[in-house]
């Protein structure tokens, strides 16, 4: 049999594909099945590098029991139907998990997850519900209970459907009460304009967050609209869904105000699309700043020539 280069290289590659098959299959498996150790695992670690990294101060004279934490967590949801979970369940975690938060800095969103760490900066300009404890121990889980596991927990998360009652829809649930209960002065809201209406009635935000934003805890709300950029907003501050919020909110003696598409928010656009032609004059996009960079673009000018001027005649 003659064998010539290409087929070399082909089976080269065939064996190297087969000799790592494997480790794909294991990285997709371990996304679906999860034992109970290693979910345990993930969470005693978030545990212990919020309390000692991310927002240590907070933690240095009572630091929180992470284990304690976990069982709790657990039983939340441990040994009950996947699509029949209590928001109650859990909370004896939320209680425990609790800490304080800082006034003015709260922000709720909608619509707007991928944005939204970005924009807090990791919590270290504003605190989303991500950025506290109880946020950053479950986000991004998938879970569920199971009534024939020995210790409750479902290990193939694929059996976690989404549904009114799932375990995930009944932690979130309490979460975002308790976390609209706790903000204090001034909040954020930050809704996507991309889509129409932007606040969805059935929202975690909607029905969670917004009947708990009361005075005199909350005194003022921003509003941040924003859309993606290089496309047209399909919704501003006068739509029906965002007059409908500011309407309730000011309603309940919260002054609100509505900003469409902030300047903030786009330079953070801008930094993963830069080639977007919404990003041309980014840095000079007002007309009053255009003016006071050439006011000060002259100006550098003159001085430059009178100094260059008075250098030469001495
Ligand atoms: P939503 P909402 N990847 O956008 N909250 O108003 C992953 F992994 O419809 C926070 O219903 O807004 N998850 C959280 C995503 C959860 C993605 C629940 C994505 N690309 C409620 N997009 C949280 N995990 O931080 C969306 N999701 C999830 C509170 C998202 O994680 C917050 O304080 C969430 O589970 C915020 O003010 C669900 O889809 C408001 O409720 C609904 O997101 C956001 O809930």
């Amino acid at each position: 049999m003659k064998c010539n280069m290409k087929d070399l290289v082909i089976s080269v590659i065939l064996f190297l594909y087969i000799q790592h098959i494997h480790i794909v299959e294991c990285t997709c498996v371990l996304s679906q099945q999860r034992s109970t150790e290693s979910f345990r695992e993930m969470f005693m670690g978030r545990c212990l590098h919020y309390q000692t990294v991310i927002n240590s101060p907070e933690f240095c004279s009572q630091p929180k029991n992470c284990t304690l934490l976990w069982e709790l967590f657990l039983q939340g949801f441990a040994y009950q139907p996947p699509c029949n979970t209590s928001s109650e369940g859990f909370r004896p975690f939320v209680r425990a998990a609790y800490h304080n938060t800082p006034r003015d800095k709260h922000i709720f969103w909608s619509g707007v997850y991928r944005m939204i760490d970005r924009y807090t900066y990791g919590g270290r300009k504003l605190t989303a519900i991500d950025d506290t404890l109880i946020g950053y121990l479950v986000d991004g889980f998938d879970f569920c209970g199971s009534t024939t596991s020995a210790d409750g927990n479902e290990v193939n998360i694929t059996s976690c459907p989404r549904c009114p009652h799932s375990a995930s829809t009944a932690f979130w649930s309490i979460a975002s009460i308790n976390y609209a209960l706790d903000a204090k002065g001034a909040i954020k809201i930050m809704l996507n304009s991309s889509r129409s209406p932007a606040i969805r009635q059935s929202s975690f935000f909607f029905t969670k967050e917004l009947p708990n934003i009361h005075q005199p805890n909350v005194t003022s709300a921003h509003v941040l609209l924003v859309h993606s950029i290089g496309y047209q907003p399909k919704e501003n501050c006068s739509s029906p869904s965002v007059k409908n919020l500011t309407t309730i909110l000011t309603s309940r003696g919260i002054s609100t105000v509505c900003e469409e598409q902030p300047r903030d928010v786009v330079l953070l656009q801008c930094a993963d699309f830069p080639s977007s032609t919404d990003c041309d004059n980014i840095l000079i996009s007002s007309g009053s700043d255009r003016q006071s960079a050439h006011v000060s673009f002259i100006t550098a000018v003159v001085l430059n020539y009178v100094f260059q001027s008075f250098m030469s005649h001495r």
